[in-house]
């Protein structure tokens, strides 16, 4: 059956031109804003769902949009911008987009619907083929953790054998060329665990190769410090179904292919090597952060335990953790917390519940919503979209720019507020306390309702969108009742850690001590949540604004909670005097959100020395050209490493910046606009650039959605802010 669903295709050497049809592909948009992508087949089909601009844009097809006006002042470029960017709105109201960038994902959905008995529609196997043909890098013919990242052996060996899974031969020229990078890097024997993890499922990588994750940990009483439910929620949920899988040792059953794989990725025979000799073997190109001496203590007494486990707890420890995984399926329908839980869960599922379930079922149709179209061929997404992150900023930037109260864009804006409506989540999850879940009554998630995950900063900005475009906005309703911006709030307040920051989905749980215990060996600080700038910073705003509009509501505990993130956010500026951002590329990104939110508290260029020093850096890296430019290495190295070119979403950062701490000279602010409307495009799009996002310290991801809204906040505000600046330096 599976010679069936993945029997060999014959492709083009290279990825240049799309392998389909792109007239035929269409993004469906429904159900709160899941994105799925289909092949029409038919002429007749094809005219009953016409392509449209969104369609168009996101596969690299042309809008053929007539040129605009040709902007003379900063907010005519911000229109322009919005003009354009409304072509990409979705019916529904919210902006979908693509959310590519990591490079380890794709080998989890490949070899998980591979291992169990999942096929791909035959255009989407091609696309996907196309896409790692064209991100292979074109010197060694291997692919890093992420598409800006320099070749691995967890991303080279990864891809590798999903390509070869799809139907690519193992003469195709790109297949040799990784080949050969795979053996230049020391064969897949030195793949990270996460990697090695993958392999073993593939059955070409030997389970005793593996350092163990057993699934007892889950049976230790709760208050022991590194009971898992204390860990970081993406690392608790991949080790969930992670140490299911290695607890019953789930390998696939031999096939061609797999004899075939385990001559080809290794350098020596596969049947010689000494596979516990491979648990600590990580390749140096692939190394982040390296094995603790505890950790590894660790690992031997658990290896001690590996070779006599008690078959009853065992049992018990499965059971267990099965339970969690059917926690996490039924509180996300089957999208789970994110793509590489989505893949091992639904291994789990089809290892217990078996094919033909409905279960099964529905954890394979879930797979599609990580899966995007580009230009290149189809990816895979780090999550199920960005839906309510984008449309956050974009409505935010366009009522403080005044652009929502024109006319034209009056429409647009009832449509965001429609979508922002039907995204809040109004209960807490189905398995709450019983699943380690942080409340959610309230909430606005990081993509869709469905997903159903509270982030301290989505409600954050879910909130102040709602808030704009209810109270700013004329001619909007009030769809959105009190009661239900209440529960926001009281779920961001239930959030604060004790140090007054904020983390990301829940508060705080373990010690960081934990953080010794991090075997991904590719990620850093990954253990347990962290207090983040960019987290804190999105609250204070959000409450400060809330507080304007409802001064009533509990008004005591949002002050002191707005004057300890405040206090926290002091003791994270760095000595240079920007702040380290965990989530975009880096101080730029930062920094603005920390400036908004020390505006807000009152403190400016001229009042506050944080402030001023804050502005004194970001000044000191503006360039000749009027923009700012950060490499995505500064985020591994945790210090400034300039890009090749500036880039203009990170001027756009820095520019807001210098104007929220009310900056009192225009030139840099000047030049830094004259750089962002000089890459406008005459449709008014800007071109993308290098990669905006990161993760986990070392790994990039795409927003490609801010080239937009951050764009057209910054160029409409310093329209105003340099307005105001020259008059009042004229008196
Ligand atoms: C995201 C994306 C959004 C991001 C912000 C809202 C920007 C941030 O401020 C808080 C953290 C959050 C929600 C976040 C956490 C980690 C995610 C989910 C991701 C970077 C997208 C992909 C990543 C996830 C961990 C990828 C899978 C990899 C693993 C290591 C499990």
């Amino acid at each position: 059956q599976l010679a069936k669903l993945y029997s060999p295709l014959d492709v083009p050497e290279s990825g240049k031109e799309p392998f389909t049809d792109f007239s035929r592909w269409r993004l469906l948009v429904n159900d709160g804003g899941r994105h799925t992508w289909h092949y029409l087949k038919t002429d007749e089909e094809c005219d009953k769902w016409p392509q449209n601009h969104i369609d168009k844009y996101w596969t690299g097809q042309s809008l053929n949009l007539p040129d605009l006006p040709t902007a003379t002042t900063p907010l005519e470029a911000a229109r322009n911008g919005y003009t354009f960017y409304k072509h990409l709105q979705s019916h529904d109201g919210h902006w979908a987009g693509e959310y590519g960038g990591p490079m380890f994902l794709y080998p989890g959905l490949v070899i998980g619907s591979y291992a169990a008995g999942m096929g791909f529609k035959e255009e989407e196997r091609l696309e996907m083929i196309r896409y790692l043909i064209n991100r292979a890098h074109p010197e060694d013919g291997g692919w890093g953790l992420h598409i800006e990242g320099h070749s691995t052996v967890f991303g080279t060996a990864l891809n590798y054998v999903a390509l070869r899974i799809l139907g690519m031969s193992a003469e195709h020229p790109v297949a040799v060329k990784a080949r050969a990078t795979i053996h230049r890097l020391g064969g897949a024997t030195g793949a990270p665990s996460w990697g090695k993890f993958w392999l073993a499922i593939l059955n070409v990588y030997e389970w005793e190769g593996f350092n163990p994750v057993p699934p007892e940990l889950w049976l230790f009483p709760e208050w022991v410090p590194f009971h898992p439910h204390k860990w970081w929620i993406h690392t608790r949920n991949v080790y969930i179904p992670m140490s299911y899988l290695y607890g019953i040792r789930f390998k696939m059953e031999e096939n061609d292919l797999i004899r075939s794989l385990r001559q080809e990725l290794y350098t020596t025979d596969y049947h010689r090597i000494y596979w516990p000799a491979q648990r600590n073997n990580v390749a140096a190109v692939d190394l982040y952060s390296p094995h603790t001496l505890v950790l590894d203590a660790m690992n031997t007494v658990l290896s001690i335990y590996e070779s006599c486990t008690i078959p009853a707890l065992r049992k018990a420890a499965l059971e267990r953790t099965y339970k969690l995984i059917v926690y996490e399926d039924e509180n996300t329908e089957y999208q789970t917390l994110g793509p590489v839980s989505k893949m091992m869960n639904l291994l789990c599922r089809f290892a217990v519940d078996g094919p033909g379930t409905e279960v099964y079922h529905q954890h394979a149709i879930k797979r599609a919503d990580f899966m995007w179209l580009g230009a290149e061929g189809m990816m895979m997404c780090g999550t199920n979209g960005s839906q309510l992150w984008d449309i956050g900023f974009i409505t935010q930037a366009l009522v403080e720019t005044g652009l929502a109260k024109e006319p034209d864009n009056k429409e647009s804006l009832k449509m965001a507020l429609g979508w922002l409506d039907a995204c809040q989540i109004r209960e807490n999850p189905k398995h709450f306390q019983t699943a380690y879940r942080q409340r959610t009554k309230g909430a606005w998630p990081f993509s869709t309702k469905e997903q159903g995950y509270t982030v301290s900063d989505c409600t954050g900005e879910g909130l102040k969108s709602v808030l704009y475009l209810q109270n700013q906005v004329e001619g909007t309703e009030k769809v959105i009742s009190d009661d239900r911006l209440f529960d926001a709030v009281d779920t961001l307040l239930s959030m604060q850690n004790d140090n007054g920051g904020y983390a990301s989905y829940e508060l705080v749980r373990g010690p960081k001590w934990l953080e010794w215990l991090n075997a991904a060996e590719v990620f850093g600080d990954i253990m347990t949540e962290f207090c983040y700038p960019e987290c804190t910073t999105s609250v204070i705003t959000s409450l400060s604004i809330f507080r304007k509009h409802h001064p009533n509501y509990r008004a005591a505990d949002i002050g002191r909670t707005i004057t300890k993130a405040i206090q926290y956010l002091h003791q994270v500026q760095q000595p240079e005097g920007g702040w380290v951002g965990s989530w975009g590329i880096c101080f730029t990104y930062a920094t603005q959100f920390a400036l908004e939110s020390l505006a807000l508290g009152g403190e400016y260029y001229g009042n506050s020395p944080a402030v001023r020093r804050a502005c004194d850096f970001l000044l000191s890296k503006q360039r000749e050209d009027g923009g700012w430019g950060e490499s995505y290495k500064t985020c591994e190295l945790r210090r400034w490493v300039e890009h090749e070119n500036t880039q203009v979403v990170q001027t756009c950062w820095a520019a807001m910046a210098l104007m929220y701490a009310k900056y009192p000279h225009a030139e840099p602010i000047e030049k830094a606009v004259k750089l962002v409307m000089s890459r406008q495009l005459p449709d008014g799009s800007w071109p993308q650039e290098a990669i905006e996002g990161v993760f986990n310290k070392n790994c990039m991801i795409s927003y490609p959605n801010f080239k937009f809204s951050f764009t057209i906040w910054m160029l409409g505000k310093a329209h105003y802010y340099l307005k105001d600046l020259i008059a009042r330096q004229g008196k």
